[in-house]
């Protein structure tokens, strides 16, 4: 019997290094997690490669070098990766789930290819699956594997996690498949969400749609009964906290501090996304240097923008938008020792990211929805100190458990440049107060912990259902 973990992505990175190919396994917060489970045995993880399937001839080679890190790969074409992945996934799903309806597509085509490449999923499991097997599902683009998977195998155990919020029903009613996408999800055992909202819409939404009958968070469909839970995701605690501390993170900070001096750093991280309020961020940080110039020169933001999906129309608008607003903050207030916002289109190694976490006296993240938000919980993790300051929005999951941040309505700008101002002054006492109560949270709900009682909690519901056969 085996755990099967299942995602649009595989943990790895393929590159080709003057003809030969190199594998590098992708040290993400996921894969960091899932890595106790899929590495054991002949555990596996499946999942696209992230090279395009042209190149047939190297298949046989990718896949036998991939399994020998317990990794199976489904092979995506050109085309399905530009109607499932980036049509169905990123411009119908992501936007309603993410509160922009606005934004969304709605597309026979990349419905079409969204079921094929979920069916492409289930035949590619189904060559490594046995009776008996786990299955756990992650995440938006494989909405529909659950059901696909238990049509074929009635008794598999099926756990599925989504990493992004679910939207309130008015906003998952606007999707012409609804109903075709909760059937499938509830093939899953175990549905598992960030936050209790999430779990509170997706059962509303559940229960208009189809002829479901709930009691408390247990749906019973088509003669099973399916579990929805809150599992809010950790991150790996431990290798901020000894990032933080290493030698190479030590010399990136004292670099950093020697190229910015005294003056404070309000640190920004988000990949490109609409969803991330980075536009509202730039206005507030506006409104602190126009109204308080005495802060000119005396404090910056250090803003990554990690790219991402700038393929698809909004994304590469919303880059434009970034770079005329940083520009425009930047010729209004630049000195001619300080720049008031230091902008980096591109994306850092960790060692990087944690000496900037140890460096800022603030960190500031803003999104107008986000599923958790794990750069929240890595500042924390990494303040090893127990100083600094944590604004954060009261739309990102995290903010349910890091209460003792400075929380924000992101889309408040006004809110938000007096919680800069806040930040910038609070006294230390009173930062080690939250600090410390902040990092006790993400110590104690880390990814291991995510990982334990996701699996311990899916073979309970599996046992319930097997005692309710039996009556
Ligand atoms: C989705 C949901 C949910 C960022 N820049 C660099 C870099 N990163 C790493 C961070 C962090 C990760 O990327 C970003 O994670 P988030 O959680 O903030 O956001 P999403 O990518 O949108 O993830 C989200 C998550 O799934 C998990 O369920 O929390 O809500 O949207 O780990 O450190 N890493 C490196 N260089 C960078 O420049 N090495």
């Amino acid at each position: 019997m085996k755990t099967i973990i299942v995602s649009n992505r595989l943990p790895v990175k393929i590159t080709n290094n003057n003809g030969e190919m190199e594998f590098r396994q992708s040290e993400g917060g996921l894969a960091t997690g899932l890595g106790s489970i899929y590495r054991q045995g002949n555990n596996m993880w499946l999942g696209w490669p992230g090279i395009e399937a042209a190149d047939e001839e190297n298949h046989d080679e990718i896949t036998a070098r991939l399994e020998k890190m317990n990794l199976y790969p489904v092979f995506l074409t050109q085309e399905e990766i530009s109607l499932y992945y980036e049509g169905f996934s990123n411009e119908t799903l992501w936007p309603i789930f993410h509160y922009h309806p606005t934004y969304a597509r709605y597309e026979q085509s990349y419905w079409d290819s969204y079921v094929e490449v979920n069916k492409k999923f289930k035949e590619a499991i189904f060559k490594i699956a046995e009776p008996g097997d786990t299955i756990w599902i992650h995440d938006y683009q494989l909405l529909l594997l659950p059901g696909m998977i238990r049509q074929e195998q009635p008794n598999i155990t099926i756990g599925f996690f989504l990493h992004i919020p679910f939207p309130s029903y008015e906003l998952f009613r606007l999707i012409p498949w609804r109903a075709e996408i909760l059937d499938n999800m509830l093939g899953a055992d175990l549905l598992g969400f960030h936050t209790f909202d999430d779990v509170r819409h997706f059962i509303s939404a559940v229960s208009r749609i189809l002829p479901v009958h709930t009691s408390a968070n247990e749906i019973s469909y088509n003669e099973r009964v399916v579990v929805a839970e809150t599992f809010p995701m950790g991150i790996d605690d431990k290798k901020f906290e000894s990032l933080a501390d290493s030698s190479e993170v030590l010399e990136n900070a004292a670099a950093l501090r020697e190229s910015f001096g005294s003056s404070k750093m309000i640190l920004s991280i988000d990949r490109l996304d609409y969803s991330k309020g980075i536009l509202q961020r730039l206005q507030a940080f506006d409104i602190l240097l126009q109204k308080n110039p005495e802060y000119i020169e005396k404090v910056f933001l250090y803003m990554i923008v990690v790219p991402s999906r700038d393929t698809v129309s909004q994304y590469k608008d919303l880059r434009d938008e970034i770079d005329k607003l940083v520009g425009n903050i930047n010729a209004r207030y630049r000195t001619l020792n300080w720049t008031p916002v230091n902008y980096y289109y591109r994306s850092f190694p960790v060692e990087m990211l944690s000496a900037l976490y140890k460096m800022a006296e603030v960190c500031l993240i803003s999104p107008m929805r986000d599923g958790m938000n794990l750069v929240s919980k890595e500042y924390v993790a990494s303040r090893t100190n127990n100083t600094g300051v944590l604004i954060l929005s009261e739309m990102a999951g995290a903010a349910k458990e890091l209460i003792d941040a400075v929380i924000v309505n992101p889309n408040n700008v006004g809110e938000v440049y007096r919680a800069i101002i806040e930040a910038l002054n609070m006294p230390l006492e009173e930062q080690q107060r939250r600090m410390q109560a902040m990092r006790e949270v993400v110590s104690k709900f880390n990814i291991r912990h995510w990982v334990k009682i996701y699996m311990d909690r899916l073979q309970e519901v599996k046992a319930m259902q097997g005692s309710m056969q039996a009556k």
